[in-house]
């Protein structure tokens, strides 16, 4: 019998049926949307203008504050590939990652809380407010790296002059997928400092040394990455032959483990020099984007993204990527992934785009919605 004639067939569809009302499900219908031959994410390429996301949050300052309940002023990027999925109910950024941007008005606290999933925090715009993370403030400035190890209390207070605008990255999808959420509020507003502020910085040099007594600590023991020590690594490499697909990139590591910053998520800040092409190489994990400074445009499975600074942009599992710079300046992305994820369940996989001498043929522009 031919393929399609047996699924549409009278008793294939009764016993289809039949079995239903017993919670049975036939595997024979499941398996070609299931199992597919390679990967064909749910996640799509999007791109949220900053333009967007800043009328947003401005329009927010008033509608949400700290104090009329909720725990953050955050607004989420909401894959449109991943809407109305069951079970979520919610769309996350991708299958694994949630991305938001947060704003934080001088003044305000945001309440400590600990919970299951892994964060971080790239900060985009403003200083003067602290996170306090397990008993250390840590003050943040513009193009700082923060993380938040999972079960650890964290909260945010503004004690500066400037609103301050941040993104969030978290595992929630992928702990919510493994049935693995634990959440607690703090019994106060906000955690009091138990150690001086910018502890772990000052301690670990940035991540190069570590204080004698800190041989094996539990946790990733860096809580900031400082712009300026970033800078200088990215500087350092660019008097090398860049990466033929990334450009100068480097990646932040937890210095006690040399793995990712995140058990789930890994983290680069990229530079894009003048006139960088880079060529096309699709790998299984799915990216999220901040164009941190410069202008420019990402090629993904064909069609032509076009950035520059504060826009969000996703690239999905397994599409093929290309970034350019068009601009007169250097362009620096900040991205994170589920790399960690991929390599832990023997998943990571990646090719080079070997057609055209790498670059892909431009089929469509991507349109952004604009406030
Ligand atoms: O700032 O602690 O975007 O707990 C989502 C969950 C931010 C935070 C988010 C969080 C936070």
């Amino acid at each position: 019998m031919e393929k399609n004639n047996f699924f549409q067939s009278q008793q294939v569809q009764d016993f289809n049926k039949s079995i239903e009302k017993f919670h049975l499900g036939p595997l024979w219908h499941a398996i070609p949307d299931l199992m597919h031959h390679e990967p064909e994410p749910q996640t799509i390429a999007y791109l949220w203008k900053w333009e967007t996301l800043y009328a947003k949050l401005m329009e927010a300052k008033d509608i949400f504050t700290p104090d009329r309940g909720g725990e953050r002023r955050a607004i989420y990027l909401q894959n449109p590939g991943l809407k109305n999925r069951e079970p979520w109910g919610w769309a996350s950024t991708t299958q694994t990652l949630y991305a938001a941007v947060q704003l934080i008005l001088p003044g305000e606290t945001a309440p400590s809380h600990r919970h299951t999933q892994s964060a971080l925090r790239f900060i985009t715009e403003g200083e003067g407010a602290y996170s306090i993370v397990q008993g250390e403030r840590i003050f943040m400035e513009e193009g700082d790296f923060l993380t938040t190890p999972q079960g650890l209390w964290h909260g945010h207070s503004h004690t500066g002059e400037v609103p301050m605008i941040w993104m969030d990255c978290l595992d929630i999808p992928f702990i919510y997928g493994i049935g693995g959420t634990f959440f607690e509020p703090y019994p106060e507003k906000i955690e009091p400092p138990s150690v001086p502020d910018n502890y772990t910085a000052k301690r670990y040099a940035g991540g190069m040394v570590r204080p004698i007594s800190d041989r094996k600590p539990k946790v990733a023991p860096l809580a900031s990455y400082k712009w300026s020590l970033t800078q200088q690594a990215l500087d350092g490499l660019s008097e090398f032959e860049p990466d033929e697909y990334d450009g100068f990139a480097v990646e932040y590591m937890n210095p006690s483990t040399a793995q990712t910053s995140h058990p789930n998520i890994a983290s680069w800040m990229q530079k894009l020099p003048t006139g960088f092409v880079g060529k096309a190489h699709r790998h299984t994990s799915a990216s999220i984007y901040h164009v941190f400074k410069g202008s420019g445009y990402s090629v993904i499975n064909g069609v032509k993204f076009e950035w520059s600074q504060g826009d969000y942009f996703v690239v999905p599992n397994w599409a093929w990527h290309e970034h350019v710079n068009t601009s007169n300046a250097d362009a620096y992305l900040f991205s994170c992934s589920d790399l960690p994820i991929m390599e832990k369940f023997n998943l990571q996989r990646d090719e080079a785009y070997e057609e055209n001498n790498g670059t892909q043929t431009i089929t469509d522009t991507f349109i952004p919605l604009l406030p």
